[in-house]
């Protein structure tokens, strides 16, 4: 811990906040998509034997498993243990999060009737949220806690196809074959990620990113008319409020600047993109998120510094950047590798 480290005190003052507002910082901040989870030992022992839709209505278990990552490898964030769809199941879709395969929908949503069986949220129907976030943040002190919400786009496809989709074939032919319902549909889905953001950000979370894992699918003509406005909306939600908002997807070299458009802070890179063209393509109005492949956490370690080292020396040509993997932890990724990037990216971004 550096003599810096020890003069935080606020959440305001930490590195992830400072970094996503484009200010100093004593170190780049880094933690991991997907941190919490299967691969950590700890993780698969609390979680024996309880729905992974259960744990996420459950303050207790949900405060242990966010803690779980801060403890172990001393990240710069503790991102909030939830999913992108408890927000639906909390307005009464009927869906489950099945072992290994993910949220799969009972009754697909593919007709006007359908979306219009879609209420809004309202923050009573996630006031585990609310619970889980404040014991949090008081267990937490001056580590930030990331709030999160899938964006229309993401979510929409899983409503749609009923599950985990490879071509989002139905998303997109109901959204050129009908766009007014498919507005309808994501003005919803908008609303009730807008409202999910903002629940956990005045419960206390201190940052949040809006998830569109699977924009990438589209071109950029067709994000601008059928994804953007909605995203837009999503991230409104939250725009009153003092907190950075970050906005990630995979494989969106191609909207990386539209996607700032939404109403970002930080713009998350997928580990496609070479970071400093990232940072090229969005200009110097936004901070940077990102951007090390998941998969070198496999590769020997020399192999592995390197790139690290390549990330943050990238990162550095940006107004603020923050370190993280460019899509979620793999689950067989051995535990004590992610710590000792944590510990590397600390180190030679303070070698200044
Ligand atoms: O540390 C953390 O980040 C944990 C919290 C977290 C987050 C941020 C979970 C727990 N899910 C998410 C977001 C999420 N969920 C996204 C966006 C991030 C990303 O792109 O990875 C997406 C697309 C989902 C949907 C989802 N939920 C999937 C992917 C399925 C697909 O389409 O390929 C899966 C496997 C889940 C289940 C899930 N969510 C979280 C966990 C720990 C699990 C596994 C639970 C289990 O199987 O018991």
């Amino acid at each position: 811990m550096s003599a810096y480290d020890l003069q935080v005190t606020t959440v305001a003052d930490s590195p992830l906040v400072r970094a996503a507002r484009r200010k100093s910082v004593p170190h780049t901040p880094v933690w991991f998509m997907r941190q919490a989870g299967r691969s950590l030992p700890e993780y698969k022992r609390v979680r024996e034997g309880i729905a992974m839709l259960d744990s996420c209505m459950r303050p207790d278990l949900v405060t242990e498993i966010t803690l779980q990552p801060v403890r172990r490898h001393g990240v710069d964030a503790a991102i909030f243990f939830s999913d992108i769809v408890v927000p639906l199941k909390a307005v009464g879709v009927d869906l489950d999060i099945v072992p290994g395969v993910g949220p799969v929908i009972a009754e697909p949503v593919r007709t006007r009737a359908d979306v219009e069986r879609i209420p809004e949220l309202t923050p009573d129907a996630v006031s585990y949220v609310t619970e889980a976030v404040r014991l949090l943040v008081a267990e937490l002190g001056p580590t930030p806690l990331i709030g999160f919400a899938g964006a229309p786009f993401t979510l929409a496809s899983y409503l749609v196809e009923g599950g985990p989709s490879k071509n989002h074939e139905k998303t997109k032919a109901l959204m050129h074959g009908d766009p007014e319902l498919w507005d309808a549909l994501c003005a919803r889905l908008a609303q009730i990620s807008g409202t999910f953001l903002r629940v956990q950000a005045q419960a206390g979370a201190a940052v949040v990113q809006l998830f569109d894992s699977w924009v990438g699918a589209l071109q950029r003509r067709d994000y601008v008319r059928f994804a953007l406005p909605h995203s837009t909306a999503a991230l409104a939600a939250v725009a009153d409020l003092d907190v950075p908002r970050i906005h990630f997807g995979v494989g969106t070299g191609e909207l990386l600047p539209l996607m700032g458009t939404a109403g970002a802070d930080v713009v998350g890179v997928d580990y496609r993109v070479e970071l400093g063209d990232a940072i090229e393509r969005l200009g110097p109005e936004y901070a940077v998120q990102g951007n090390l492949d998941p998969a070198l956490l496999f590769a020997p370690w020399e192999a592995l510094a390197a790139r690290v080292e390549d990330i943050v020396t990238a990162g550095r040509a940006a107004g603020g950047h923050i370190f993280n993997l460019g899509h979620g932890v793999l689950p067989t990724t051995d535990p004590g590798v992610l710590t000792r990037v944590v510990e590397h990216v600390h180190e030679i971004s303070q070698r200044e």
